[in-house]
């Protein structure tokens, strides 16, 4: 645990953080003022910039940051707050004018903070609200994790914080992780809520603080409600002041809001309407200026730099607290507090009056102390000694040696799904660094996704020893669920988002914790859209994970359509980051994994390979689509030309000859149908070809670059698709298949202009047998056939039996 700051300010320190809050609000204002109306605007579309949302969190911001926050803590801003974290990020020495003159433009600090696109030293990406908050729980726990297993001992603890909007607070994945790291013995995390009482649309309902105080305290956290700034504190002190305490506790959101917007006049307006009494009340009003009376009345303590101080520096404990800071939306600003203030812009006017408010020279808006009651040498002597810029923030980690092969007994006949198990299951005997590195998660799919082998050799993580009672009670089971520190499968309840964030945070590690971890997260195909923004974020932030997804499609047969996935191959195609593939064999399962844990340790800066024109030096995370359909397996030698082809998406199981009329290009669990139509149709059509399509990602993503590296004038550049299509006569016709969306492999046609009629599934499915569903929704061989024949000229195919 780092030592707390010392609680108390100094005078003169306080007099310089309040300077360097003034300097933080107006370089936000002025940063969004410059993105709208001093750059030029070349599309005529408004910029925007969150002025109001920012504000809110300005005075929270300057206390963490050049105070309470040390190098090894990490937040999750607020994304709308963003301008504000640039400006500070400014100030620090950490980012460029250039970038904030650029703000929201090409190349610029980015709209909400971005670990990827901003060169500040953004700890999570944000903007889909809910997500940045709920990381911090699950980074907080990686930590655990990690220091559990004894790594990364010689660093300090961090604290993992997020800076939450109060409307953040109604979304789901939120309530998701508070229960699960309730459950995991969450510490270490801090979650600062802007109570501005406003969201989007709308002033919030009433009360909903003790709801939220309630809620937190429900499941174990400190609650720490932040009201009232020293001014009104003082005030209440005052004879009369308990009556205005007493108004102000009981006046709705919207009636507060509204007085904030209207300023001194109407607060004097209204409160000696309500409870002027010739006396105390009357007095304490009277005493005061209009302007003395509006800063009185909006001294909230998230607007209070001692407050705030205070309340952050006195933490002496690792237990997760929930601040409630009460704070109002534009703070500062003209459009404080109007309800329609989120998308509002400062007109230009309104900024110039700040700017002379501020005391900033026209043409010295940028310069970082201009117009501050502090002597800049004293403040930069301050901000070069600020704790939280002391020190690196984002680490390395060196990668694993990863073995060519993985060992595994390949049955006879075996589904994916079991491959998958039994993969992890010899990975369970190893002691190699890889072994050790890996984490499995799974929401409450752990057995039925075939980890159960696993988890049985190599144990739950938990901070605290747990035995498995059914164990110690000697009943049989064939699961061994002990729990202890040194366990490497993270059990979670059955809620998707949380898997993706624990992903997420688990494939930081490396940057986070400077130790590198090998997390493989299961749970079943379709409940990938469940997740799905968290997996898309997960990606954004380029967290590395290993994804396996079983089972899958309408391959599930007896489970019906809720549980048969169609459109999640669209997702691997179509999700930057994430690699998708869906081996048919066991041992291309085994190449791919062995690929899979090298690829997600790669960050390499690196240009486009010319082998296959994919990014692969720059690696990410990849996403396994598995299946529990037991398949005849190939008994073959695993070159490594072969390895290489099922990494790079595709092989010809049976190469076209040069008369060729029909390819048969599948993917996945669909390999017995597809092999049988080829054979179904050799008697009628010659030199059928049967391509084995491991990854339409991976193909279609170098089929796109190298189409672009010859647009820019490198002729030769060839990727595996056109390589392995390059002999394929023109007049041939193409038949896709898959258990899934038809549109993953119907683009194969257009790498060399053959015509293609692509099979899959695009209606939800249903229960039935393999078969059945098979021919229902034209997946089978008959299918295939059928197909190939209306493609094809040629006589009749004679094993073709009418379709259904
Ligand atoms: C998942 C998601 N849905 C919708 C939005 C659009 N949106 C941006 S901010 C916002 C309201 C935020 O209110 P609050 O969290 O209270 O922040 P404030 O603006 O008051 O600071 C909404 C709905 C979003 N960014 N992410
Ligand atoms: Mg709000």
């Amino acid at each position: 645990m780092a030592e707390s700051a010392k609680t108390k300010p100094s005078t003169n320190e306080l007099a310089i953080l309040r300077e360097l809050e003034k300097k933080v609000l107006w370089l936000a204002s002025w940063t969004i003022h410059h993105a709208n109306h001093l750059r030029e605007n070349v599309d005529g579309v408004k910029v925007g910039g969150h002025q109001a949302s920012s504000a809110s969190l300005a005075t929270i911001m300057t206390a963490l940051y050049f105070r309470a926050l040390r190098p090894q803590d990490r937040v999750a801003v607020k994304p709308h707050a963003s301008p504000i974290f640039h400006a500070i990020q400014y100030l620090l020495g950490r980012q460029s004018r250039q970038k904030l003159e650029d703000f929201r433009g090409y190349k610029g600090a980015q709209s909400y903070p971005s670990r990827s696109k901003d060169a500040d030293d953004v700890d999570f990406s944000t903007g889909s609200v809910g997500l940045g908050v709920a990381q911090t729980l699950f980074s907080s726990l990686v930590q655990d994790y990690v220091r559990a297993h004894g790594w990364g001992l010689q660093r300090p603890e961090g604290r993992m914080i997020a800076l939450v909007g109060d409307a953040e607070l109604d979304e789901g994945n939120i309530f998701e992780a508070i229960l699960e790291g309730w459950k995991q013995g969450l510490r270490n995390c801090w979650w600062i809520i802007d109570y501005n009482r406003q969201s989007l649309d709308a002033v919030i309902r009433e009360g909903l603080w003790e709801r939220y105080e309630a809620l937190f305290k429900a499941f174990g956290w400190d609650v720490v409600i932040l009201k009232y700034g020293a001014l009104l504190q003082r005030a209440f002190r005052e004879r009369g002041g308990e009556r205005l305490r007493q108004w102000i506790d009981s006046c709705p959101n919207q009636l507060y809001s509204a007085l904030v917007f209207q300023g001194g006049a109407a607060w004097r307006k209204r409160l000696l309407d309500e409870i002027g009494d010739q006396g105390d009340v009357t007095r304490l009003i009277g005493a005061r200026s209009d302007e003395e009376l509006a800063r009185l009345m909006t001294n909230l303590a998230g607007h209070d730099l001692p407050s705030l101080i205070e309340a952050f520096g006195k933490v002496n404990h690792d237990r997760p607290i929930c601040f409630i800071c009460y704070t109002i939306k534009g703070f500062g600003l003209p459009f404080a507090g109007h309800k329609d203030n989120h998308a509002g812009l400062m007109t230009p006017a309104q900024t110039e009056s700040l700017r002379v408010a501020m005391n900033i020279r026209p043409g010295h808006e940028w310069d970082k102390f201009e117009g501050l009651a502090v002597a800049p040498a004293e403040l930069e002597r301050f901000l070069e000694r600020v704790p939280f810029a002391a020190g690196a923030r984002q680490h390395e980690a060196a990668r694993i040696e990863v073995p060519a092969q993985l060992p595994v007994t390949i049955q006879p006949v075996m589904s994916t799904q079991a491959g998958f198990g039994a993969l992890l299951n010899e990975l369970g005997r190893e002691k190699g660094a890889i072994a050790e590195r890996v984490v499995t998660a799974s929401p409450d799919v752990t057995v039925s996704t075939n980890l159960g082998p696993w988890v049985n050799r190599r144990g739950l993580f938990a901070r605290e020893k747990m035995a498995d009672t059914f164990k110690s009670e000697r009943i049989p089971s064939t699961f061994n669920w002990d729990f202890s520190p040194k366990g490497q499968h993270i059990e979670l309840g059955i809620a998707e988002m949380n898997l993706f964030i624990l992903l997420s945070a688990l494939g930081l590690s490396h940057a986070i914790n400077g130790e590198r971890l090998i997390p493989i997260g299961t749970l079943y195909d379709p409940f990938i859209q469940r997740g799905l923004d968290a997996l898309n974020y997960a990606c954004y932030q380029e967290a590395r994970f290993i994804l396996v997804a079983t089972p899958s499609g309408i391959t599930l047969a007896p489970e019906g359509g809720a549980h048969q996935s169609i459109a999640t191959p669209l997702i691997g195609l179509a999700q930057d980051g994430l690699a998708a593939f869906e081996p048919a064999f066991v041992d291309e399962l085994a190449a791919i994994l062995a690929f899979a844990f090298d690829y997600i340790q790669r960050d390499a800066e690196g240009e486009a390979s010319e082998r296959n024109w994919l990014r692969d030096e720059t690696g990410g995370s990849v996403y396994l689509r598995l299946s529990t359909r037991p398949i005849e397996q190939i008994k073959r030698a695993m070159t490594g030309e072969l390895r290489q082809a099922i990494v790079d998406g595709a092989y010809w199981q049976r190469p076209p000859g040069p008369n060729c009329q029909v390819v048969v290009a599948y993917t996945g669990a669909v390999v017995p149908e597809a092999i049988q139509a080829v054979g179904l149709m050799a008697e009628d059509r010659r030199d059928v070809g049967l391509l084995a399509v491991t990854s339409a990602d991976r193909l279609n993503a170098g089929w796109t670059a190298a189409q672009r590296a010859r647009e820019r004038g490198l002729v030769h550049a060839r990727s595996h698709i056109e390589k392995l299509m390059a002999d394929v006569p023109s007049h041939c016709g193409i038949v896709t298949v898959l258990d899934g969306h038809p549109a993953t492999l119907a683009w194969l046609g257009a790498v060399r202009g053959h015509r293609v009629r692509a099979l899959g599934v695009e209606h939800f499915g249903q229960t039935g047998s393999i078969p059945e569903l098979y021919r229902h929704y034209g997946i089978d061989a008959n299918a295939i056939v059928a197909a190939a024949a209306a493609l094809t000229p040629g006589r009749p195919i004679r094993h073709l039996k009418a379709l259904p």
